[in-house]
């Protein structure tokens, strides 16, 4: 931290700005804080920590996010991001209406499980109609149709070293010279296993579409939309997020985004 002091109240107050310009930049790059070796993106970073803390602090594990009525819901889901995955994988998926398509649990667990759609379509579902909110600055009602991620980790038996849950997806959201970078997120066990946290396969009564990440799309409705991973083919058990990415726990964090992402 040379040269700078910051108290605490100094970094809650520079984690509010930064949400602001968030907000202001969208979902798209967020320049200067891409500039690893920053002072701005270091203190950012220790703002991260601090909001996760105090932010955890102030809602209760178990607290719902707020349901609609189906009154509510105005217009369909705006997709954004990835809409439409051209990686060979999911090309061959989606060529074969997700026929062949399994969701993997993998990592600490005692037992690597995997599902079929099928599989996940008969298992016990949950309707939620809730507020989809991107940094972008706007909101979107649906109803999201899924089976609840929590009884599904039970099956793998997570090891109790196990703290974060990645989520890993199909879609090269970004082409670089190096190569595809493939779209991930990560949430702690809380959030995962949060009773709102559904693996969603239903939109609006509909089958959910490729827009909006088909055939499975994970929902943890008290985060941003940039934590709501779409195209979800692994979730994996670690106790460290820095050997994924560059390190922070997401496509959007390794960008500067806040890792919790909390409404
Ligand atoms: N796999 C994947 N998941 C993703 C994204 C993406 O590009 N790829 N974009 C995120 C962002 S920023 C938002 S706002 C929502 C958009 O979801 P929607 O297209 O269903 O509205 O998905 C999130 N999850
Ligand atoms: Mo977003």
């Amino acid at each position: 931290m040379s040269g700078i002091q910051l108290t605490r109240r100094g970094l809650l107050g520079l984690g509010a700005t930064a949400a602001s310009s968030l907000i202001l930049a969208g979902c798209d790059q967020f320049d200067f804080v891409g500039e690893r070796d920053g002072q701005v993106r270091k203190i950012l970073e220790q703002a991260n920590v601090m909001t996760y803390q105090v932010q955890r602090r102030l809602i209760g594990a178990q607290t719902l996010a707020r349901e609609y009525s189906a009154s509510e819901i105005r217009q369909g889901q705006r997709p954004n991001g990835s809409t439409d995955p051209t990686t060979p994988d999911y090309l061959a998926l989606k060529a074969n209406n997700f026929a062949d398509y399994k969701l993997k649990v993998t990592g600490m667990v005692e037992q690597e499980v995997s599902f079929s759609l099928d599989e996940l379509r008969n298992m016990p579902a949950r309707s939620q109609i809730t507020r989809h909110d991107c940094v972008e600055g706007w909101s979107c009602i649906a109803k999201w149709t899924g089976t609840p991620l929590g009884p599904i980790l039970d099956m793998a038996r997570v090891k109790p070293q196990a703290r974060f849950a990645v989520y890993h997806c199909y879609d090269n959201i970004q082409k670089t010279l190096s190569g595809d970078i493939i779209y991930y997120t990560s949430s702690d066990l809380i959030d995962a296993y949060h009773p709102q946290s559904i693996l969603s396969y239903g939109l609006n009564d509909q089958v959910l579409p490729v827009a909006n990440g088909a055939p499975i799309r994970l929902r943890i409705e008290r985060a941003l939309g940039y934590k709501q991973p779409k195209y979800l083919h692994t979730i994996e058990l670690v106790d460290d997020l820095s050997p994924f990415g560059k390190g922070k726990g997401g496509y959007w964090e390794d960008t500067g985004y806040d890792w919790y992402g909390g409404i």
